[in-house]
């Protein structure tokens, strides 16, 4: 059995949604981050930085937390979503490792400097406006060259950048 911690997040969608293409069971456990139960104790056992989303895995022993290490983790235990090998592979995992890097943090930087706190700091805004603006370009070539971002077929890294 696996147990996912999460809440309703576009990072903690990432796992649910290869959780459920690939059909596996889970049991979800509701970390509400607005309360702060992200800090408990016994959260920070599973994932010391205090962030959701965070697995485990009762059948390997196996615990990781970071959203694209445990789509990885999924991927490689199932043998689905993530190609063995050439440049599907590849693909997969610079796009992942590009929606990680990049394009969710710069989403959140933009949520938080526009959205949630707007009028903080115009100069905050305006890099992350520009710097999503370019980001929403990459991907919108990308999909305008291929269906999927790893150019073969649906795989973790379309999951990842969805949400
Ligand atoms: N790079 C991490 C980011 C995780 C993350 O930012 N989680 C947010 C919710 S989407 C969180 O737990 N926020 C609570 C906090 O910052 O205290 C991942 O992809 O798993």
């Amino acid at each position: 059995m696996i147990d996912l911690y999460a809440w309703a997040t576009p990072n903690s969608r990432k796992v649910t949604i290869l959780l459920e293409e690939l059909g596996l069971a889970y049991r979800l456990h509701p970390v509400q981050i607005r309360l702060g139960e992200q800090h408990r104790h016994q959260f920070l056992a599973i994932n010391p930085n205090n962030k959701i989303p965070a697995l485990v895995d009762h059948e390997t022993g196996i615990q990781t937390f970071e959203s694209g290490a445990i789509l990885i983790y999924l991927a490689e235990k199932t043998g689905r979503f993530l190609p063995k090998s050439g440049q599907a592979r590849a693909a997969t995992l610079h796009w992942l490792m590009w929606q990680m890097s990049g394009f969710g943090p710069m989403l959140g930087n933009l949520e938080h400097f526009s959205k949630l706190n707007p009028g903080r700091s115009a100069d905050a805004e305006a890099h992350f406006q520009r710097e999503i603006r370019r980001l929403y370009g990459v991907l919108n070539g990308r999909l305008g060259e291929t269906d999927h971002l790893n150019g073969d077929a649906y795989s973790i890294a379309d999951m990842a950048t969805w949400p």
